[in-house]
C-alpha cells in the first residue's frame, strides 16, 4: 500500500513541473567554472535536447567490424540503438533466438557460420533519388555480403553472400528507384572459387560488380534476379548509381590499373609501391538497364556458383561499360544531386576531380574513344569528359551535398579538415579542422537527390586525444558541424566506441514511422504471423519422443507455464509470446547456464531450442526490467535424467498458521484491494469526466491501465471459490494475485491521470514558475501537500480564506510571527501543533509564490 499511497501524493504534486530557472548570472558563473566561451556555449545551445524533446534528423551508421549498425540523433547526438546486422547481439535476441539464428544461418559462407562482418556503407531506399527511410541496406566487406534492415522495427530480416566475389567494398549503393542495390568487388580474385597461381592473375584473377534485385513487395532481395557483371582486376572501390541525367548509368572507380601482384617476401616491391606506380586509374562506368536486358540471354553471361555472370566481352559490344582515367589511387566516388557530375576525390593526389556526365555521354554517343584497355573496354579522354579539377589539400576522400546548389563538403584525410566548395564555379568556400583523419563525412539527406545539409558529421578515424584515455584502442569521432552559416562551425564530438563505423547515411525524423508494438504473435524476421504463436490460456507442453515444445507466454509479471520438465538430452523448443500490448513492455527470456537468450517486444513470438544436455534444476528469468515485480517472473526448468534413481529428501515439517491467523491475513488483504479499488475508481471517474479519449496518447495508457483490470474478475472467482471451500492459503494467494492487477492498473492509470492534468493545466506564467521553484526550493512543500490537508493547511484557496488575501499571505510569509496571536492562526497552530515558519523570502520571492498559488486556485479542479 505504501507505493501506491506514494503515487496518490504524487499526484498531489502534479503541479510540481520541472522547471530550471538559471538566471543570467549562474550562467555566467558556471561558464567561469567549466571554462567555457560563448562559442562553447552557443554550440550547446545548438545541440542540447532538453528531456522529451526528439531529434530532428536520424543517423544510421555502420558499426564497422562490430558487424551492426549504430543508430543515432542530429543535433544531439544521442546513440539510440545497436542493430545486429552481421554479428550476433544479445540484447535483441539476435543470434540467440531460432527467428535471427534463420537470418544469420543465410549468411554462412559455404555453410561456415561467419560471426562477423565489417560493415562500412549503409543506404536508404531511394525514390527518385530521394530517401523513403522504409529500408536500410548495408554491406560486409570483409565477407561479401549484403543485409536488408527492416525500418518498421529496426530488425535485420536478410542476409545475402555474393556468390562470386572474395571481398568486396562498394557496396550498398542503391539505384534511384530501389531496382537495384550495388556491390562491387575489392580485391580481385578467380570468379570460379579455384586455385589459380597468381602468374595467371590478368588472365584469370576478376573484379565484379554485383547487381542485387530488391523486390519491393516482399521487402527483400531477390536472389534469382539479380546478376553481375564481370570486370578487369583493377581493385573496383567504391560506387554510385547515376540519376537525373545520369539515370540508369553507375560508377565504381578502382586503384590498380596496374595490375600489380606485389611479393614482399619475394623480395619484390610491396604492393602499395606497385599500385600506386601509374598516374591515372580507371572509373568504370556501366549502364544496369542495358545490362538488366543482357542477363535475360544466356549467350551474354556465364554461370558461376549458379549466378550469371555478365561477360567483359558482352558488355562491351552492347554498349554498357567504359573506362575514363581518374588520378592516382583515387577513393570515393559521389553523383550530384541532379546526376550531372561526378566527384572523385584521389588518396594521393591534392585535387578532387568533377566529370560532367553530359560529356561522358557524347563521347560515348559519338564513340569516341581515346584508347581500349587490354580487355578491350573502350577508354575516354579523361580531359574531354572533366568539367574541371580542384586543389582542396591533402587527401580528399569522400564528398557530400548540400541543399544549396552545387555546393559539395569533401573530407580531407591527411589534412585532417573539412573543405567545403562549389563543384560547378570549382571554387573553394571554407574549410574546418577536424580530430582527426577523417574518412566518410555526410550532410543531412546529402546523398539523396534532394539534399537538405544543415549539418555535417564528420566521420574521423583517430581521436588521439580528444577524449579520457581508455586504453591503446582509441574510439572513433563523429563530430557534427553547423553548415548554415558562411562559416563552418564544430559543435560537438561523439566517441564511437564500436568498430570503425566507415559511412553513416541520415534521414529525416519524421519519414521514418517505425511500429511501436508488433500486431500480436509476429515473427519479426519475416513479418508474419508465427505459426507457435500462444494466446493467453493457450500456454501448454506438447511432448512427441524426445522433442518437447513449449508455449510460453509473458505478460507482467509472470511467464506461464513457472514449472517445466523435462528428459535429459531432450531437444526442447520454447515458443514465447510477449501478450502485452502497452508501448515499451518488452519481455527478455534467458535460461540460466543454456545460453539462450530471446528478445520480445510487445506482441512478438519468439523461440529457442537446445538440448537439455545438464541434468539439475535451472531457473529461467524475464531479462528485462519490466515492472515493480519483474524479479519475481521467472521459473525452473527440471532436467531429470531418465536412467537415474533419484531418492527423494525428507520433507521438512514447517510450522503452519492457525485458522485465526489465516483469516486475520484474508481480511487484511481483502481490506488492501478494497482500498485500492477504491483508489482506481477516483482515478477511472477523473478520467472520464475530463474526457480522456480526446487524448490519444492518454487514451492509450487507460486501455493498457483497463486491460490489466479486466484480468481481475478470473483471479476473484478463484479466490472466491477457495475462500468457500475454506482454502484459505489458497484464497490468499489469489487475493494477493488480485492485487497485484490492481497495482498494475493505478500505476497506468495515475500515469495517463498525470499526462491529463498536464493537458488540461492552464499554461504557468514566468512569475508563477519562478514561484514554484521559490516554493519548492524553500522547502513550502514539506508542511504543505496541494490538494490535501497533511502537516500544514492545503494551501489550495488559501488566497481566497482571508479578506485582502495577497496582503495577508504576502505579510504572513514575511513575518508569520506577526500573526501567531491572531485567531484564525492561532487555531491553526493548535491543530497542526506547528507554526508557520519564517522561510527568510526575498519580497520578490513571496509575490512569485503568491502568482503559483493562483495558478493553483486555477487548476484546482484538477486535483
Ligand atoms: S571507405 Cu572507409 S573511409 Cu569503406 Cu567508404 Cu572511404
Ligand atoms: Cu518481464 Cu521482467
Amino acid at each position: 500500500m505504501r507505493s501506491l499511497k506514494r503515487a496518490v501524493l504524487s499526484i498531489g504534486c502534479l503541479f510540481a513541473f520541472a522547471v530550471s530557472a538559471f538566471g543570467q548570472s549562474d550562467l555566467q558563473k558556471i561558464m567561469q567554472e567549466r571554462k567555457l566561451t560563448e562559442q562553447d556555449v552557443l554550440a550547446a545551445a545548438k545541440t542540447y535536447q532538453p528531456s522529451g524533446r526528439k531529434d530532428e534528423f536520424i543517423v544510421f551508421s555502420s558499426g564497422g567490424q562490430s558487424g551492426q549498425v549504430i543508430v543515432y540523433g542530429v543535433p544531439s547526438m544521442r546513440i539510440y540503438k545497436y542493430i545486429g546486422v552481421f554479428t550476433p547481439e544479445p540484447w535483441q535476441g539476435y543470434g540467440f533466438d531460432n527467428e535471427s539464428k534463420a537470418v544469420l544461418a543465410e549468411g554462412r559462407i559455404h555453410g561456415k557460420d561467419i560471426t562477423w562482418g565489417d560493415t562500412h556503407h549503409p543506404n536508404f531506399t531511394e525514390k527518385n533519388g530521394e530517401y523513403v527511410g522504409d529500408y536500410l541496406f548495408i554491406n560486409d566487406k570483409a565477407n561479401p555480403r549484403v543485409a536488408v534492415i527492416n525500418l518498421k522495427d529496426f530488425e535485420t530480416t536478410q542476409i545475402v553472400v555474393n556468390p562470386i566475389i572474395k571481398s568486396e567494398h562498394g557496396g550498398s549503393f542503391v539505384t534511384p528507384n530501389t531496382e537495384y542495390v550495388i556491390e562491387a568487388s575489392q580485391y580481385a580474385a578467380p570468379l570460379d572459387d579455384l586455385w589459380h597461381p597468381i602468374e595467371e592473375y590478368e588472365a584469370v584473377y576478376r573484379g565484379a560488380v554485383t547487381l542485387w534485385k530488391f523486390d519491393y513487395a516482399s521487402g527483400r532481395i531477390d536472389v534469382n534476379k539479380s546478376f553481375s557483371l564481370e570486370l578487369p582486376p583493377y581493385m573496383q572501390d567504391l560506387s554510385d548509381a547515376g540519376k537525373g541525367i545520369s539515370m540508369g548509368w553507375a560508377f565504381t572507380n578502382s586503384f590498380n590499373s596496374e595490375m600489380y601482384t606485389g611479393g614482399i617476401e619475394k623480395g619484390l616491391p610491396p604492393m602499395e609501391a606497385g599500385m600506386s606506380r601509374n598516374d591515372t586509374d580507371y572509373l568504370h562506368i556501366y549502364n544496369w538497364q542495358i545490362l538488366e536486358k543482357l542477363a535475360k540471354d544466356s549467350k551474354n553471361y556465364k554461370i558461376y556458383n549458379n549466378h550469371k555472370v555478365i561477360t567483359i566481352e558482352a558488355a562491351v559490344k552492347a554498349g554498357a561499360l567504359f573506362l575514363i582515367p581518374e588520378s592516382k589511387s583515387p577513393h570515393g566516388v559521389d553523383v550530384t544531386p541532379d546526376g550531372r557530375y561526378i566527384i572523385v576525390g584521389g588518396k594521393l593526389d591534392t585535387h578532387v576531380s568533377v566529370y560532367d556526365f553530359k560529356k561522358i555521354k557524347e563521347l560515348i554517343d559519338k564513340k569516341e574513344f581515346a584508347s581500349k584497355d587490354p580487355y578491350g573496354i573502350p577508354v575516354l579522354d579523361m580531359k574531354k569528359t572533366l568539367h574541371g579539377q580542384v586543389e582542396l589539400g591533402l587527401g580528399p576522400l569522400h564528398s557530400s551535398f548540400d541543399s544549396k546548389d552545387g555546393i559539395v563538403y569533401t573530407s580531407l584525410y591527411v589534412d585532417s579538415q573539412v573543405v567545403r566548395w562549389d563543384y560547378k564555379s570549382l571554387k573553394v568556400l571554407d574549410r574546418i579542422n577536424v580530430h582527426y583523419n577523417i574518412g566518410h563525412l555526410d550532410t543531412m539527406e546529402g546523398k539523396s537527390a534532394k539534399p537538405i545539409g544543415k549539418y555535417a558529421i564528420a566521420l574521423d578515424k583517430l581521436s588521439i586525444d580528444r577524449f579520457n584515455p581508455i586504453g591503446p584502442l582509441h574510439p572513433q569521432n563523429h563530430q557534427l558541424i553547423d553548415i548554415n552559416g558562411a562559416k563552418m562551425d564544430l559543435l560537438y564530438d561523439l566517441p564511437i566506441g564500436l568498430g570503425e563505423p566507415h559511412d553513416v547515411v541520415s534521414i529525416q525524423a519524421s519519414k521514418l514511422s517505425p511500429a511501436v508494438t508488433y500486431k500480436m504473435g509476429t515473427n519479426s524476421r519475416t513479418g508474419k504471423q508465427h505459426p507457435a504463436m500462444t494466446l493467453a490460456g493457450q500456454e501448454r507442453v506438447e511432448r512427441d519422443g524426445k522433442n518437447v515444445k513449449i508455449y510460453m507466454t509473458a505478460v507482467r509479471s509472470h511467464l506461464n507455464p513457472e514449472h517445466i520438465e523435462v528428459q535429459k538430452d531432450d531437444n526442447v523448443t520454447i515458443y514465447l509470446t510477449n501478450l502485452e500490448r502497452a508501448q515499451d513492455e518488452t519481455h527478455g527470456f534467458a535460461i540460466d547456464n543454456y545460453n539462450v537468450h530471446m528478445s520480445a517486444e510487445p506482441g512478438k513470438t519468439a523461440s529457442i531450442t537446445f538440448i537439455a544436455d545438464r541434468e539439475g534444476v535451472f531457473p529461467y528469468y524475464c531479462t528485462e526490467f519490466c515492472s515493480a515485480l519483474h524479479l519475481e517472473m521467472f521459473g525452473y526448468l527440471y532436467v531429470k535424467d531418465p536412467n537415474k534413481k533419484y531418492e527423494s529428501a525428507k520433507k521438512m515439517q514447517l510450522q503452519t498458521l492457525s485458522p485465526q491467523a489465516l483469516e486475520t491475513e484474508y481480511q487484511k488483504i481483502l481490506a488492501t484491494n478494497k482500498a485500492t479499488d477504491e483508489v482506481i475508481g477516483s482515478v477511472v471517474k477523473f478520467l472520464t469526466e475530463k474526457g480522456y479519449e480526446k487524448y490519444p496518447k492518454i487514451k492509450e495508457q487507460v486501455v493498457d491501465a483497463l486491460d490489466q483490470y479486466s484480468k481481475i474478475k478470473e483471479v476473484k472467482d478463484k479466490a472466491d471459490a477457495a475462500y468457500k471451500a475454506k482454502d484459505l492459503n489458497s484464497a490468499i494467494l489469489w487475493e494477493y494475485q488480485v492485487w497485484q492487477y490492481l497495482v498494475k492498473t493505478a500505476d497506468v492509470g495515475l500515469r495517463a491521470k498525470n499526462n491529463l492534468v498536464r493537458e488540461l493545466s492552464t499554461p504557468m506564467s514566468p512569475a508563477a514558475t519562478r514561484g514554484e521553484v521559490a516554493y519548492l526550493e524553500g522547502g513550502c512543500n514539506g508542511c504543505h501537500v496541494i490538494g490535501q490537508v497533511s502537516s500544514g493547511p492545503d494551501i489550495t484557496g488559501a488566497l481566497l480564506r482571508h479578506e485582502k488575501g495577497e496582503e495577508w499571505i504576502f505579510s504572513f510569509i514575511k513575518d508569520p510571527a506577526k500573526h501567531y496571536e491572531e485567531e484564525y492562526v492561532k487555531a491553526l497552530i493548535n491543530y497542526f501543533n506547528l507554526r508557520m515558519p519564517n522561510q527568510n523570502m526575498k519580497d520578490s520571492e513571496i509575490k512569485d509564490i503568491i502568482e503559483y498559488m493562483k495558478w493553483i486556485d486555477e487548476n484546482a479542479g484538477l486535483n
